[in-house]
């Protein structure tokens, strides 16, 4: 079984494009199968043969796109806006990387449009108070679309005329929902017209592709995309993006069997974040939220907002073992509590005396949820130029053992710092 899957087991930013970079060099194809351009996947690597120390902010583009000789996969459950990806495309050739003829993007995802993007704006004012706090990427109104059976995919594209009719049809039906914002309609099916030519040889049936890779024995590595308590179906919902960015998303954004999936890796950040809006049990809103904050300079990629900052959820953890099946897990950023004296580790959720069983689903319920925490002793040493899970401190690898232990999951890898060289492998 060749496909290898690295997913995010928080609420993202956990530092999965640093797992998938490391592994891009030893894979063929890295593909997204979720998500759109809000993800934000940063890589800090030495780059050409100076090696210079770059850092990287992807988006829609898979991270593996850094190795020269992986090639980038945007699979049938991505959807697309086609401007920010050759936005992204442009960037990453003007820092040196060329990606011509080892990027490839499904001929079924879906695509973002500018206007998905301002009524995703116009649908988070409704909402008022209890707004997402999305991206403003245009993610829900484009998964919605494709729910509701009125999206338009990339194939679409290749027939101008039907095309046309289709868009204007659909935005018709935006104006009609959300009043007349201003947008120029025919001004972007012109605008898509060239946009849809320069796709073309990107395009592919990313079925027919994948499975020939698997008959060939390829190495797959799948990208994950925000993450397990993100999720439309197990995340807090509402507060949640509009994909399946767990396991089951896997097969259905990339067309491929259960049984193809040989390595599912668990990105696990040694404490808690969450950007946007919606529950957050651990979190802490005292000085340590703020250490973590700074220290971990936890700001979004994509939009640049402060990410929220907690300790480590164990009972959000469970809850993503149970439903992606972790074989490995790859805890980033211990580094961070380097300077904590202790370090909190939230364990059970406990409502009127009880624990409950899992992550509850009714948020009503997670509101009354009293966290039970354990308190693990710091190391209160630099650990950022160790090379081996032996030279950590004996408290870091108790916490690391706490993990381990707790989720019934080996650790294989552990993060102490940005680069790609600052990742150890246990075993
Ligand atoms: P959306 O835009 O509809 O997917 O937003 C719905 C919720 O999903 C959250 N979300 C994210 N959470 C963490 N990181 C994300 N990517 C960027 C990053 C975020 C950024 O890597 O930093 O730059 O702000 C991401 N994308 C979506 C979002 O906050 C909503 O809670
Ligand atoms: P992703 O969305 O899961 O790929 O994560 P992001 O890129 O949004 O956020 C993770 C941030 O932490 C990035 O700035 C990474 O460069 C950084 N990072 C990743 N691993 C480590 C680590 O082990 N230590 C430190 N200090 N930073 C890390
Ligand atoms: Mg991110």
């Amino acid at each position: 079984m060749s496909v290898t899957v690295v997913l995010g087991s928080q609420w993202g930013d956990e530092g999965k494009g640093k797992l998938v970079d490391i592994l891009s060099a030893q894979v063929d194809i890295c593909a997204r199968c979720a998500g759109g351009n809000n993800a934000g996947h940063t890589i800090v690597a030495p780059i050409g043969p100076d090696k210079i120390r770059t850092k990287f902010g992807f988006h829609l583009l898979p991270c593996g796109l850094i190795n020269p000789e992986c090639v980038g996969l945007i699979g049938s459950g991505v959807v697309v806006h086609v401007p920010s990806f050759f936005e992204e495309l442009d960037a990453l050739q003007a820092k040196g990387l060329d990606c011509l003829n080892r990027l490839f993007i499904s001929d079924r995802a879906h695509l973002v449009f500018d206007f998905h993007q301002i009524v995703d704006g116009l649908k988070e004012v409704e909402l008022g108070g209890s707004s997402i706090g999305t991206t403003k990427k245009g993610i829900g109104p484009a998964y919605s679309a494709k729910a509701s059976r009125s999206g338009l995919r990339v194939h679409h594209l290749f027939n101008h005329e039907q095309f046309a009719q289709k868009f204007r049809k659909i935005v018709e039906g935006r104006f009609k929902r959300y009043g007349h914002f201003e947008y120029d309609t025919e001004g972007e099916i012109v605008r898509y017209k060239a946009l849809a030519e320069r796709l073309k040889p990107y395009v592919i049936d990313s079925v027919v592709y994948l499975h020939q890779a698997l008959a060939a024995k390829k190495r797959i590595l799948v990208e994950g995309a925000n993450a397990l308590m993100l999720d439309l179906d197990f995340g807090t919902y509402p507060y949640v993006t509009s994909s399946s960015t767990t396991i089951g998303g896997v097969c259905t954004g990339l067309g491929i069997p259960p049984k193809a999936i040989g390595k599912t890796i668990g990105v696990v950040k040694a404490y808690t974040t969450r950007v946007g809006g919606g529950p957050f049990p651990t979190e802490a809103l005292d000085e340590y939220g703020e250490r973590l904050q700074n220290i971990g300079q936890e700001w979004g990629v994509t939009t640049g907002r402060k990410r929220r900052c907690g300790w480590l959820d164990l009972v959000v953890l469970k809850h993503s073992t149970l439903v992606n099946g972790y074989d490995a897990i790859n805890i980033t950023k211990l580094d961070v509590l380097d300077t904590f004296e202790k370090i909190n580790v939230g364990v059970q959720y406990i409502v009127d005396g009880k624990e409950l069983a899992g992550f509850p689903a009714d948020l009503d319920l997670l509101a009354r949820v009293e966290v039970k925490y354990v308190t693990l002793p710091g190391w209160q040493s630099s650990i950022e130029n160790c090379t081996t899970y032996e030279e950590l401190p004996e408290a870091c690898k108790k916490y690391v053992q706490f993990i381990e232990e707790h989720l019934g999951v080996p650790v294989e890898w552990i993060g102490v710092g940005p680069g790609r060289e600052s990742m150890l492998h246990k075993q």
